[in-house]
């Protein structure tokens, strides 16, 4: 009869112990993982992540003050700029900054709704020119879902660059609180990237599309059934 020698045994006892560590490091990882909201997976196609969005009709506009609600321009990643700069500075090309290393103070814009070219200049009567659109409107949003925020959430929504592009003054004033039922860039190239990015932010914030929205959306990515939604 063969015993089980002493360093076979041993083995037994290290193969557990990795076991062990292995199943406790993959239940120490599962905890920490819990993500405090739906986490954006890289190349997720738009067309598929927009099945996922609820569809339902809108709730009134009652109760829905932009500003008191949603306040101004803020810095919400503290990183000291706040998100206008950051987004001119992401949509602008040859930008010079003031000396606070954030602050647009001039730049070159294309402007992707129409493809409309002009140079940005900041001050009074020409910084209106560039405004930030919020992709999903804000009062879109309000009446989608929004009306249940807390204040946190809706300063994060407000601010977030995924929702953010810079655009021009007259198309902003057209689009109003729009939907991709109701309005979309007159660049009809860009409308695939557009409605995605919508889809993304509603997916991320939980907003919610209306039937007719959704019918738009889908007959936008129906051209471009590989989009992918962007993550920032
Ligand atoms: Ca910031």
């Amino acid at each position: 009869m063969v015993l089980p020698s002493k360093p076979s045994y041993a083995f037994i006892q290290l193969a557990m112990s990795i076991w062990e560590k292995r199943i406790s490091l993959v239940l120490v990882a599962l905890v920490f993982a819990a993500p405090s909201e739906p986490a954006m997976a890289a190349d997720q196609k738009a067309s598929v992540v927009l099945e996922s969005l609820t569809v339902k009709g809108r709730a009134p506009k009652t109760g829905y003050e932009r500003d008191a609600l949603f306040g101004k321009w803020a810095d919400p990643d503290r990183n000291g700029c706040d998100a206008r700069n950051e987004v001119l500075a992401r949509d602008l090309k040859n930008e010079l900054l003031d000396s606070d290393r954030c602050t647009v103070l001039t730049g070159e814009f294309t402007d992707p709704y129409s493809g409309t070219t002009l140079t940005f200049v900041r001050g009074q009567g020409t910084s209106n020119l560039v405004p930030i659109d919020h992709v999903v409107a804000v009062s879109d949003a309000w009446q989608k879902g929004a009306f249940k925020w807390d204040a946190t959430k809706r300063v994060k929504f407000y601010n977030d660059p995924l929702n953010l592009q810079a655009t021009l003054m007259k198309l902003n004033s057209q689009k109003g609180d729009g939907d991709a039922a109701t309005w979309l860039p007159p660049l009809k190239s860009y409308r695939c990237t557009y409605v995605a990015r919508q889809i993304a932010v509603k997916a991320k914030y939980s907003i919610w599309v209306t039937k007719a929205e959704k019918a738009a959306m889908k007959s936008i990515l129906a051209k471009c059934p590989e989009q992918i939604l962007p993550v920032r």
